[in-house]
């Protein structure tokens, strides 16, 4: 059973919103496309309060995309966004999320980021899905989505330390590419096992 995960295609990471992802907008239309190709899809959503510690807004004098030590690590500051409820946490209008058997929020936690669709950023607290996939034989993921170097790495990571097959379809996905974070995600993911095309 092969599933196909749908990472952060919200209004947020797309032209015009709070963090922009370049291109964001252009892979909409071919993850349409792959949708009916799979035995489950599984959309996730970045999702997070207002104030969340991720944000650079809650910490005095840190601008955006700088780096804190948080308790469970280093952390990027990034500027507002997905705020539960907002239309930049809505996932792009152009995105088929009718046939989403899942959507799985993220982030959530006030204190903790979580880029990965499986666990926040302490690498311990679980979201559920790995139980989700396990109960749904699902032995095999495809990623897609945003952003390629933080939420579609991660994922993948650990999505293939789990133990689960996975692929990252690339031409679907778009980074931020800041500080190198493309190269270190590439070599992350290649070095955990998953397949990248
Ligand atoms: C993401 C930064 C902050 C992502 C989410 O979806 O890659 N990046 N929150
Ligand atoms: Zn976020």
């Amino acid at each position: 059973m092969h599933a196909l995960l749908v990472i952060d295609v919200q209004n947020d990471f797309c032209h015009g919103g709070a963090l922009a992802v370049a291109g964001g907008s252009e892979i909409v239309s071919g993850i349409n496309k792959l949708i009916g190709q799979f035995d489950a899809v599984i959309l996730t959503q970045d999702w997070h309060p207002a104030g969340h510690s991720s944000f650079a807004s809650s910490h005095k004098e840190h601008d955006p995309f700088s780096l804190i030590d948080m308790p469970y690590g280093a952390q990027v500051l990034w500027p507002d966004h997905c705020i539960q409820g907002s239309e930049g946490a809505a996932f792009h209008p152009g995105l088929n999320v009718d046939r989403a058997d899942l959507i799985i929020r993220k982030g959530y936690n006030p204190a903790i980021d979580s880029y990965s669709a499986f666990f926040e950023n302490d690498h311990k607290t679980p979201t559920g899905l790995e139980g989700y996939l396990r109960t749904r034989a699902i032995d095999e993921v495809t990623l897609v989505g945003l952003a390629l170097d933080f939420c579609v790495n991660f994922s993948a990571v650990d999505a293939a330390n789990l133990g689960f097959k996975v692929n990252v379809h690339s031409d679907l996905c778009r980074a931020i590419d800041m500080d190198g974070s493309l190269e270190q995600a590439n070599k992350a993911m290649s070095g955990a096992g998953v397949s990248i095309d």
